[in-house]
């Protein structure tokens, strides 16, 4: 067995960090290092899945309840229109393989997630 993500830590409260909303299968949680000035992050509760790639061919399901988790915490917290990113993999910039989108609003002219 691997070592639980840093989000399934959150998740079982290991570590601090809000909870801003949920479903019955992901949650949400502000980013540590924003790099928007709203800058989310939606996560399946289960890390079974390492990336989105992984997560659309195992459960298209889930990967479609959280989309809409990203849409209502961009509703709530972002006035609606956002950008959702899943970086895959080291060389685009992924550190937790525990697949999770990044819900980024405000002005984005600046924000990498390089
Ligand atoms: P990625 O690089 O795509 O794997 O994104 C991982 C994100 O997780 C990164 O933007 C920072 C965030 N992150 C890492 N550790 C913590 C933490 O302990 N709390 C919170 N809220 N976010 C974290």
């Amino acid at each position: 067995m691997s070592e639980p993500s840093i989000f399934t830590r959150i998740l079982k409260g290991e570590i601090p960090s809000e909870i801003i909303a949920e479903t019955e299968n992901a949650f949400a949680i502000r980013d540590i290092a924003p790099r928007a000035p709203v800058h989310l992050l939606v996560i399946p509760k289960s890390g079974e899945y390492r990336n989105v790639v992984e997560l659309a061919a195992g459960d298209p399901d889930l990967l479609a309840e959280l989309i809409g988790l990203a849409n209502s915490v961009a509703a709530e917290h972002a006035g609606g229109d956002f950008r959702l990113v899943f970086n895959t993999g080291s060389g685009a910039g992924q550190t937790v393989f525990h697949v999770h989108g990044h819900v980024l609003s405000g002005d984005l002219t600046e924000s990498s997630l390089g």
